[in-house]
């Protein structure tokens, strides 16, 4: 999004936001015109500059909107926007996402129905319930149910996990044809974002063969439905109901055009200004000067030209990369290759499917150095976790097996323990003595405020015996919110007691997420990245947890998993004592 595109979303936010509440209509009205106003506006706002009076200066922006305005362009948020999102439950922001539910419905369905969230709706419209509330009948539920429906089936983002192999699919495919010179995912994918909006492929090929490259395209399997096919840009939707673009360039282009579409648009904006300030031009075709090419083929060529290290696509976000790529300073970002040791792994003595031999004899595979094995505790029933009897002869097997396994791999006795609500943990301290290393998640009671949330897990932060604080959201993406807890608290105790947060790889957590993540570092708080495996295949998910860390910056020095197998050993033992 551009600026304009986010200050008029906020403004419509607090727009909707207000009507929740049931507040004043006149300021309702307000912050929905200056949303329409800025939406439709022809000139980006940040050019304009955060001059009151200069913004006051345009059509349909008042004093107080053009104060907020300079406020956002200033500080990057906006005082009463946050100050209103405090008082309502975010998860009904989700359910504002649904088509024909408004804000209005939405707070009738909060203040006299207790909905907060789209599960909560889900689940009263098990029934036919809301009838009971105002202006709300057998037809309108039917309407919600089916857009929830849609919504959750092809609408929205999509997880990375579901897009990025759909994605390898697709270029492999076009990567079979003689025409393709290159073929190669772009857009929010590249990137590592969590959720893509939708898939962006790039070829390189010569325009005589852009027909019989998008006639194989459009006629793939699993393609269900053609949005659009022309001579370089052809557009389809798949049987997942994912929306993959496709876009045909001449090879001399490719670089030029897969920066431009690997975005993010704000990047490609920082880029564009950095090339005019040097008297250049950058598009998706080339970076010119005095309309002749200076570069274009790869992207290497065109970041050199324009006096810049090549940035890694997950860091291309406008958030200071290009500041750091011109002092050379940018972070050496961590890769797959760097992850010697898996810390948080479920076995079939709790809901996991392999056994402990399995991971060993799979980790030595990956040239892992250590595994943990961490099977839940007895608050997590529906998991099979394990009683304290059972965690103790479970222990002497971790222990076997590590015997069985010395020198060639270290097997850890760990537990990922439960964080009760009120923020002790399911298992007392002197059992927690006995293990070599303690991931200490929540997994139930997800829907405290964040202030109880805080205080629960700064409490289990301050227990001897954790190591490892594992999601500490609890979130699922596009499934549950989870926790919102103050990242900067928590951050600050992890770091004052030497423990380490998980960014957990599974690609329905990634929590922490990229931005917590990034706070983590730059407060000197180790991570840790573990897949939270209960069986084969899902170590593979590792590489979602890494983009995301590369998202934020994180380096192999910021991770523990990346430690030597005695630096490992003697970070655990500090952390503990
Ligand atoms: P998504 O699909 O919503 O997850 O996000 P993206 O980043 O993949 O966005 P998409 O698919 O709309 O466009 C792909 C890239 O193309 C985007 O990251 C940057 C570039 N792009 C598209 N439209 C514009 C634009 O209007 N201005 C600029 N500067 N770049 C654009
Ligand atoms: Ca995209
Ligand atoms: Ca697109
Ligand atoms: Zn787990």
């Amino acid at each position: 999004m551009d600026t304009n595109q986010q200050l008029a979303a906020i403004f419509q936010q607090m727009a909707d936001v207000h009507t929740i509440l049931e507040d004043d209509r006149f300021r309702i009205n307000a912050y929905a015109k200056a949303a329409r106003v800025i939406g439709e506006l022809p000139t980006d706002l940040g050019e304009i500059g955060a001059e009151v009076a200069l913004l006051a200066k345009i059509d349909g922006i008042g004093k107080s909107t053009a104060s907020k305005i300079a406020e956002f362009l200033e500080t990057g948020k906006i005082k009463a926007h946050e100050d209103v999102m405090a008082r309502i439950p975010h998860g009904l922001l989700d359910l504002l996402q649904i088509s024909g539910l408004g804000p209005k419905t939405v707070g009738l369905m909060w203040s006299q129905a207790g909905i907060e969230s789209l599960d909560d709706l889900k689940e009263k419209l098990k029934t036919d319930e809301l009838t009971k509330l105002p202006r709300m009948g057998q037809k309108s539920l039917d309407k919600i149910r089916k857009s929830i429906a849609f919504m959750e089936s092809t609408g929205g983002r999509v997880n990375i996990g579901k897009a990025l192999p759909i994605a390898q699919w697709f270029v492999e495919q076009l990567q079979t044809l003689g025409e393709v010179e290159q073929a190669q995912y772009a857009g929010s994918l590249r990137r590592g974002k969590e959720t893509i909006g939708d898939i962006d492929i790039l070829v390189a090929a010569s325009e005589d063969d852009s027909k019989t490259i998008s006639d194989f395209f459009v006629q793939l399997p699993g393609v269900t439905e053609v949005l659009a096919q022309g001579q370089t840009k052809s557009s389809v939707r798949t049987e997942h109901g994912v929306q993959v673009d496709l876009r045909i360039v001449e090879p001399d282009h490719f670089g030029a055009a897969l920066m431009y579409f690997t975005g993010s648009k704000e990047h490609n904006v920082a880029m564009r200004q950095r090339a005019i300030k040097m008297g250049m031009s950058l598009n998706e075709y080339a970076l010119t000067k005095d309309d002749k090419p200076v570069a274009a083929k790869s992207e290497e060529d065109v970041f050199k030209a324009l006096d810049l290290q090549w940035v890694a696509p997950e860091m291309r976000e406008d958030h200071g990369e290009l500041t750091l790529a011109e002092k050379d300073k940018l972070p050496k970002l961590i890769e797959v290759a760097d992850i010697k040791a898996e810390l948080h792994a479920h076995t079939t003595a709790s809901d996991g499917i392999w056994s402990i031999e399995q991971y060993a004899d799979f980790a030595i595979d990956r040239g892992f150095h250590t595994i943990a094995i961490t099977d839940h505790s007895k608050g997590q029933a529906q998991a099979n976790g394990l009683n304290e009897k059972r965690l103790v002869e479970h222990i002497e097997k971790i222990r076997a097996a590590a015997k069985k396994y010395e020198g060639k791999l270290t097997i850890l006795a760990g537990s990922e323990v439960d964080i009760l609500a009120d923020g002790t943990l399911d298992y007392a301290d002197d059992l927690l003595a006995e293990l070599d290393i303690v991931v200490a998640s929540p997994h139930a009671a997800l829907t405290q405020d964040p202030k109880t949330a805080t205080a629960r897990l700064l409490k289990a932060v301050e227990n001897p015996y954790v190591t490892i604080m594992g999601h500490p959201t609890g979130r699922l993406i596009n499934r549950r919110e989870g926790l919102s807890p103050d990242m900067g608290k928590l951050i600050d105790a992890a770091k004052e007691r030497g423990i380490a947060l998980e960014i957990n790889a599974n690609h329905w957590r990634l929590d922490l997420r990229d931005s917590h993540a990034r706070l983590a570092i730059e407060s000197g708080v180790m991570l840790a990245i573990d897949t939270d495996a209960h069986g084969p295949g899902d170590m593979d998910e590792l590489k979602y947890g890494i983009l995301t860390a590369r998202r934020a910056g994180v380096t192999a020095q910021n991770v523990i998993n990346c430690m030597s197998q005695t630096a490992l050993a003697q970070w655990l033992k500090r952390t503990r004592s």
